[in-house]
C-alpha cells in the first residue's frame, strides 16, 4: 500500500473525511467495518485504509464484514444476483498493489440496464474496467472446483464493462480493505451478446478499451488468471470454504481485463470484444 493521506488527481470525491477520529475510541469489529462502509457508500464520503488503524483486520474478518454487509444489502430488499472477482488480471494488481484475487457480491441495485449513464449520484470516483461475465446454468460450490468442472456449469457467456467505485479515497486500500468493501463494487452492464462457452476460445476473446474516440488499452481472456474460467474456479472454492454456493442464474463478473479508467463527467466509455459485441456508457 501507498501513501494513504494523499488523494489522488483522479480523485472526485464529493466528500471526505478529514479524519476518523470520531470513530477511534470504539471497539473494532467486522459489524463496524461494515457500517462504516455502508455508511461511506450511502453518502458519498471516502475515507482512509481501515486496516491502516486497525491491523487486526485479516482477510477472514474482512469477508466476514462483507457478508454482514450483504446482509443488510439483504435487510434493505437488495437480492443477491451473483459474485464479481476482483484482482485477477495482472494488470489490476499491479495498478492497486495487490497479489491476490478475491470474490465479493452482486445484487439487483448494481446491474445498469444498458443505454443509462453511470449514476454519478450513486458513485464518488467511478472507474471502468472491460470484463468476461458468466451466466451459471447449473449450481456451482466448492471445494475442489476445476476451470473444466467450473465451465461446465455456466450457461452463456457476456462482455461485460463494470464501473468501479473505492469507499477509499484514492483507491488506497490493502487486500482486506478492498474485501470488505465489496471488492469496490459500483455498477455493471452486460450485453448485448451472449455466445455459448464452448462457441469461444475465452484465452483468446479480445477486448479494447476505448474513451472518447481513443483506444487506450487492450487484453485478452487469457489476463484473467491465464482463463476467465480459473476466476469461475476461484470464486466457487473461495465461496465454498465460507460455506456459500454459486446458484443457476446468477451473474459473475471475472475481473477487469486491464487496468481501471476513471470515468469523467461528459466522457463516453466503450469496451468491444472480437465475439461479444460493444458496449457503451456514458460517463453522466
Ligand atoms: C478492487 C477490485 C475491483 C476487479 O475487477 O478487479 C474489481 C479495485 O480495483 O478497486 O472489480
Ligand atoms: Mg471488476
Amino acid at each position: 500500500m501507498t501513501d494513504i493521506t494523499t488523494p489522488s488527481s483522479d480523485e472526485q470525491t464529493p466528500n471526505q473525511q478529514s479524519s476518523n477520529q470520531q470513530s477511534s475510541n470504539q471497539q473494532w469489529s467486522a459489524a463496524r467495518v461494515a457500517d462504516i462502509l455502508l455508511t461511506a457508500e450511502r453518502t458519498r464520503t471516502s475515507r482512509t485504509s481501515i486496516q491502516k488503524e486497525w491491523p487486526d483486520l485479516t482477510l477472514d474478518v474482512a469477508y466476514l464484514a462483507q457478508d454482514i454487509a450483504l446482509a443488510d444489502r439483504r435487510a434493505r430488499g437488495e437480492v443477491v444476483t451473483g459474485v464479481k472477482l476482483g484482482l485477477t488480471s495482472r494488470a489490476k494488481q499491479q495498478q492497486m498493489g495487490v497479489d491476490e484475487p478475491s470474490v465479493a457480491w452482486l445484487t439487483d441495485t448494481m446491474a445498469l440496464p444498458a443505454g443509462l449513464p453511470v449514476p454519478r449520484n450513486r458513485l464518488i470516483h467511478p472507474r471502468a474496467e472491460p470484463e468476461i461475465a458468466f451466466v451459471l446454468g447449473r449450481p456451482l460450490r466448492g471445494p475442489g472446483v476445476t476451470a473444466a468442472s467450473a465451465l461446465a456449469a455456466v450457461d452463456r457467456v457476456y462482455g461485460a464493462i463494470e464501473i468501479i467505485d473505492s469507499r477509499y479515497s484514492g483507491f488506497k486500500f490493502t487486500l482486506a480493505d478492498a474485501v470488505a468493501d465489496n471488492n469496490s463494487s459500483g455498477v455493471y452492464i452486460t450485453g448485448p451478446i451472449s455466445r455459448r462457452v464452448e462457441d469461444l476460445d475465452l484465452a483468446l476473446e479480445a477486448c479494447l478499451l476505448e474513451v472518447d474516440g481513443d483506444i487506450v488499452d487492450s487484453a485478452t481472456g487469457a489476463a484473467v488468471l491465464g482463463h476467465p474460467a480459473e476466476a469461475l474456479a476461484f470464486a466457487a472454492n473461495t465461496l465454498g470454504a465460507r460455506g456459500h454456493g454459486l446458484e443457476a442464474g446468477w451473474t459473475v463478473l471475472t475481473g477487469g481485463m486491464t487496468d481501471a479508467i476513471a470515468v469523467a463527467p461528459g466522457s463516453r466509455v466503450a469496451v468491444h470484444f472480437t465475439s461479444l459485441g460493444s458496449i457503451t456508457v456514458s460517463g453522466g
